[in-house]
């Protein structure tokens, strides 16, 4: 089942074995999306929020060339204080990174890899990458679409960053059959923000019933993933017309020092967080928080449905 080229932790091991609740958590907001020691203490208190919500954390990265799920707090650590230094690593990084035994951080795509191989199929998250603004013109469009048009693993966001573009991203999305639901709400999340306006496929208002679709989608050989929206808790949100402003901006810095590739949505993030003074890393940390409870609460739920 545990694909031999992964190591896991024996408390991730011991639960895949016994088919208890694990839920998949990504590194690359550890070392890419937050400041140190922000993003330390952040990691450490999502794993706290699975397990208090009745799962087992998996935190997922590439340590030393292997693909290793379930970190230790000392490993989480060091990805959170290397930073930047650790290569951010996408489907197209994972065999270097192999091949030449580096770290690294491992996105939304490649955290779906580890955990689809590691046979984790709930994954928390804060926000996923997408279609960025003036793709058109750029083709930047996150390799995190891809991945949840085939890998089997439901991914708990808050909606795909304001940094995108949103219409074109749910687009994508439906072309590539990827559900978008909405947990308690018709109206797709924006991250930092409850509302955007624009609608979700699928509103859903309980656990249970996302893992019944997810055992129906996946029973019947529908490959893929599923994006679970889950709006960060109003009284962490932030007002839309604060962090359109900021986005506005760090768009046109990142334009004009030609900022493209993989370095673009880090370096967006952090311009929204000095822009708003912070705010916009409270907020962050909140509705990771929020998405890690719902997903040990979809794990458990996945749990009960294996015979
Ligand atoms: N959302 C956040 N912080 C992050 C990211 C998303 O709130 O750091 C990261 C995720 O790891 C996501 C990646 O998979 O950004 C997308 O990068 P790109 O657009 O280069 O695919
Ligand atoms: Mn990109």
């Amino acid at each position: 089942m545990i694909h031999p080229l992964i190591q896991s932790s024996p408390e991730v091991r011991d639960a895949l074995t016994q088919g208890r609740p694990v839920v998949a958590l990504e590194s690359t907001i550890i070392s890419h999306g937050m400041p140190f020691p922000r993003n330390v203490e952040t990691a450490l208190s999502v794993e706290q929020q699975v397990r208090d919500n009745g799962a087992v954390p998996a935190t997922i990265a590439v340590m030393a060339g292997r693909p290793t799920v379930g970190l230790t707090a000392d490993q989480i650590e060091h990805l959170g204080k290397e930073g930047l230094r650790v290569t951010k690593v996408s489907r197209r990084d994972l065999p270097q990174i192999m091949a030449t035994g580096k770290d690294g951080a491992t996105t939304v795509a490649s955290t779906m890899i580890l955990a689809a191989r590691a046979g984790i199929q709930v994954f928390a998250t804060g926000g996923i990458g997408g279609v960025h603004r003036g793709a058109e013109r750029s083709m930047d469009v996150s390799a995190d679409l891809q991945e949840l048009a085939q890998t089997d693993v439901a991914v708990v966001c808050a909606g795909a960053k304001a940094i995108l573009d949103l219409p074109k991203t749910l687009e994508y999305l439906e072309t590539h059959g990827v559900p978008v639901l909405g947990f308690e709400t018709d109206d797709l999340p924006g991250f930092y923000t409850r509302e955007t306006g624009l609608q979700v496929d699928h509103r859903v208002d309980t656990p249970a019933q996302i893992a019944q679709l997810l055992r129906a989608k996946w029973d019947f050989g529908l490959h893929g993933g599923v994006l679970v929206t889950n709006p960060v808790p109003a009284e962490f949100a932030m007002p839309r017309k604060r962090i359109e402003q900021a986005v506005e901006q760090a768009l046109s810095e990142a334009e004009a020092k030609g900022v493209t590739g993989k370095q673009s949505t880090p370096f967006l993030l952090a311009r929204v967080t000095e822009l708003t003074g912070g705010d916009s890393l409270a907020t962050n940390i909140r509705l990771v928080e929020n998405n890690a409870r719902l997903a040990a609460l979809i794990a458990r739920e996945v749990a009960k449905t294996h015979t």
